[in-house]
């Protein structure tokens, strides 16, 4: 016992003593005047007044002028959810008593659509308006807003503002909330090529985002790797390309679903098909598509990129795009056009020979121009927009002028968007917030000190930045940690995202965040902790 005693000591002080595990400092404990808040709401007055709740009284209702009614199936639901939500796991602790004389209840939420179009069927764009008022008062809280997204985005706080004292009776204060994001495109994206993303897991992150206001989900589906994207009119490509053709895909039916999924919780379902490069799953099923290599005078039996030199490959792409366009309802879609190495083009005598033709010297970003160039083309004739890695706005490729730009390469970026922005291209930043790297300690707190706009620029280009995104490639994750590895990591970004820029006090978001976390937790997200502590409900 002694033993293990001191071998635990010296393990501890080894942990202490290594300066290799520098984290960010310990936040301070401080109770949060915004109680579990997150992100926190631009505008919220919580007075000391508190109500109470009770599951067998409580209800969310449409308000008698609401312009959505019983038929908003959106609506619906998600009254169904955030009820779940609120008192799902009251019925363990709390006997549901009502304290006989213990104060004024709230019984019933109102929720007001104002918009003559409530958008119950529609999908959620990147101008939907996202605001909402909720007033929480007795005996009747009333939630504003002028379409179902803000409502969406109001239910997710007012179930945040009930909290539940030491004998497991809930509560709630007299507040008064107006709430709006400060950008637009809030994203996640996850890579279900590296490794098979089963749908439950997909659902569950769509949950999560939910729960931090997050609004795209950037599906990154298919890569190198393997190509689980069920094609009906190629079918042959997850057939040769998945890792399994039957249990390693996305079926039509299961793509619908996560739209569906998605739709219902706010947000848009943004798919990336990566070309040129980034492609060799599409090799297998797709022959001819990629350029085959040369090792001296012979083809080395090896391929690279797509082969952009060929009429066959913008018949295929016309065709695979036109389908894509229709599978996926947005009105983006992500091309890709990252990473592509050229040393395959460079040693195949027919490239070298086009480029010749073309006039493009030994350029060959003047090749990757003219390939892009010519998917850019095909995709306008499908009217979805695109959005773009970066490299392609740094190698000159002659763009729509609403395409979006990814930026994602860590050095010279407030450059980048300062060069982006300049040339008149709305960006999405993603740069900062890589968060498949993972370090020892608390790094949530440099995702949360990003300031998207620190770059130099008029009020113009400024403006023109939307977003940004978390991204978890994929390399190292899969269904067994995806979750831990993105929660409550995603929440700080989730914050940066959508809550005023003067928001930035780390203790203060300690308080919360943590809050948040173990709420996650609570609803079946199993989010790692932030540091030490405890939950009222631990996961499991
Ligand atoms: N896959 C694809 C990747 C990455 C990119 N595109 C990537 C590159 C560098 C880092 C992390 C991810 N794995 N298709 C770049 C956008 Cl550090």
């Amino acid at each position: 016992m002694a033993v293990i005693k001191l071998a635990a000591l010296l393990l501890a002080a080894s942990v202490c003593l290594c300066s290799k595990h520098k984290s960010e400092k310990v936040p301070k404990l401080v109770n949060s005047q915004y109680g579990s808040l997150w992100p926190l709401p631009q505008s919220a007055q919580i007075s000391a007044t508190a109500f109470q709740l009770s599951r067998s009284s409580f209800q969310i209702v449409h308000a008698p002028k609401s312009s959505a009614g019983p038929r908003c199936y959106l609506l619906g639901e998600a009254f169904r959810r955030y009820f779940e939500y609120t008192f799902g796991y009251s019925k363990r602790l709390n006997k549901d008593r009502k304290q006989s004389g213990a104060g004024a209840e709230v019984s019933e939420l109102q929720v007001l659509i104002t918009s003559s179009e409530p958008q119950c069927d529609g999908f959620p764009s990147v101008s939907s308006d996202e605001s909402y008022q909720l007033t929480v008062d007795q005996p009747t809280a009333v939630l504003t807003a002028p379409n179902v997204w803000g409502a969406l985005r109001g239910l997710e706080t007012f179930s945040q503002l009930v909290y539940k004292d030491e004998y497991g009776t809930l509560h709630i204060n007299k507040s008064e909330i107006k709430d709006f994001p400060r950008f637009n495109h809030r994203g996640i994206l996850l890579d279900s090529s590296r490794h098979f993303l089963p749908l439950k897991v997909i659902l569950a992150n769509l949950d999560a985002m939910a729960m931090n206001k997050y609004n795209v989900f950037h599906w990154h589906i298919v890569d190198d790797q393997s190509f689980p994207y069920q094609s009906s009119l190629f079918p042959e490509l997850s057939k040769e390309g998945s890792y399994h053709p039957y249990t390693h895909v996305y079926t039509p039916a299961d793509v619908k679903m996560v739209i569906e999924y998605a739709r219902v919780r706010g947000i848009r379902v943004i798919s990336e098909f990566d070309t040129p490069g980034h492609t060799q799953s599409w090799g297998l099923g797709q022959k001819g598509l990629l350029t085959p290599c040369y090792s001296g005078e012979k083809p080395s039996g090896t391929f690279g990129p797509v082969n952009p030199i060929l009429n066959s490959t913008y018949d295929f792409m016309t065709q695979f795009f036109k389908e894509v366009s229709s599978v996926f309802p947005d009105a983006y879609i992500h091309l890709g056009g990252d990473e592509v190495d050229f040393s395959c083009w460079k040693s195949n005598p027919d490239i070298q020979k086009f480029m010749e033709q073309k006039g493009f010297g030994t350029d060959y970003r003047k090749l990757e121009s003219y390939y892009i160039q010519r998917i850019l083309d095909i995709v306008t004739g499908t009217k979805k927009g695109y959005i773009i890695w970066q490299e392609v706005f740094d190698n000159g490729v002659k763009l729509k002028p609403d395409t979006v730009v990814e930026v994602w390469m860590g050095n010279a970026l407030e450059e980048e968007l300062h060069n982006v922005t300049s040339a008149g291209y709305t960006t999405i930043l993603s740069a900062p917030w890589y968060l498949d790297y993972i370090s020892y300690g608390q790094d949530w707190q440099k995702y949360y000190k990003v300031e998207p706009l620190s770059f130099k620029g008029t009020d113009a280009q400024k403006k023109l930045v939307i977003g940004g995104e978390a991204c978890l490639w994929g390399e190292f994750v899969d269904a067994t940690n995806l979750i831990p590895r993105l929660w409550p990591r995603a929440s700080a970004v989730a914050e940066r995202l959508w809550s005023h820029k003067d928001v930035r006090d780390t203790d203060d978001a300690y308080s919360r965040l943590s809050q948040h976390r173990c709420r996650m937790v609570q609803r079946g997200i199993p989010a790692e902790p932030l540091y030490v502590g405890h939950c009222d409900y631990e996961y499991g």
